[in-house]
């Protein structure tokens, strides 16, 4: 069957992530992908200057209405870096607009390395909360796991026991299955805990010798992508890491805010036949 996705994020104009990303990996998946931007941004955030941001939470009633008037559905819905009074009206539209049997993917975008992302005050994870609540997949970074548990965030020196415990807090928040990224337990491997919530299991690539902005935005949208298109949540949460892995490689030092996905969409392609 032919799937539709609506994926609600901003548009960077510039920068390679969320939208500029999103409609790209998810079209090369094979899947009709619908848009809904959060926000225009000139640049995304994460080290550009003077950037402008155009909060486009007033729009969507009118844009749910307009999509009810017309009869148009979704398969999936894949939320990423949204608005702080957008969590209600986003609620609605996954209420609204399902498809029958509609799944829900959210991608819990705040933080990163410690840190809530610019401009998020500090009781956003817990209107997240609400998202993930819903959500047949959640894929958060390790701080971002950290934030909406209230949890002190610990990057290094943890073990096995403390990420499973983690995972569980986070079915615990209503999450069907859990994609926890950015572990490790060897500073040579870097991967995810894949948990549909009777089992943990894992999936790790060899570290690559530099982090980039954008990977996490390039990971859920595989995932979504493979996992539409039929994958298990393992192999779904592989391909992406896979596909990860790839972009970083191909991505040249001096490109610093983003990955060059676009040079690994062939392997994308390949990876899902
Ligand atoms: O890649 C996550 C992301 C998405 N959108 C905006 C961002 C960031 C990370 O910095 O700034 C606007």
């Amino acid at each position: 069957m032919y799937k539709r996705v609506l994926t609600i994020q901003d548009i960077s104009c510039f920068g390679q992530c969320s939208l500029t990303v999103a409609l790209p990996v998810i079209s090369a998946c094979g899947i009709e992908t619908v848009i809904l931007p959060s926000a225009v941004l000139s640049t995304h955030t994460g080290g550009f200057k003077n950037y402008t941001f155009r909060d486009l939470t007033d729009d969507i009633p009118a844009i749910q209405k307009s999509w009810l008037e017309n009869g148009l559905k979704f398969d999936a819905f894949y939320t990423g870096y949204v608005c702080e009074n957008q969590i209600q009206p986003i609620l609605d539209m996954m209420q609204e607009c399902s498809a029958e049997g509609a799944i829900r993917i959210v991608d819990p975008v705040m933080a990163d390395a410690g840190k809530l992302y610019p401009g998020f005050s500090a009781d956003f994870p817990q209107k997240m909360c609400r998202l993930c609540k819903g959500a047949d997949y959640l894929l958060p970074n390790l701080t971002e796991a950290a934030f909406l548990l209230g949890e002190e965030c610990k990057l290094e020196n943890y073990d096995q026991k403390y990420i499973e415990r983690m995972v569980e807090r986070l079915h615990s928040l209503g999450a069907k299955n859990v994609v926890l990224t950015g572990v490790s337990f060897d500073p040579g491997l870097l991967g995810c805990a894949v948990s549909d919530g009777s089992r943990i299991e894992y999936d790790f690539n060899v570290r690559q010798n530099r982090s980039s902005h954008g990977t996490g935005d390039v990971f859920a949208s595989v995932f979504a992508g493979a996992l539409l298109r039929g994958k298990s949540l393992l192999q779904a949460a592989a391909i992406a890491a896979d596909v990860v892995c790839l972009a970083i490689a191909a991505t040249p030092d001096e490109h610093w805010y983003g990955v060059c996905f676009e040079k690994v969409i062939p392997d994308l392609v390949k990876a899902l036949n």
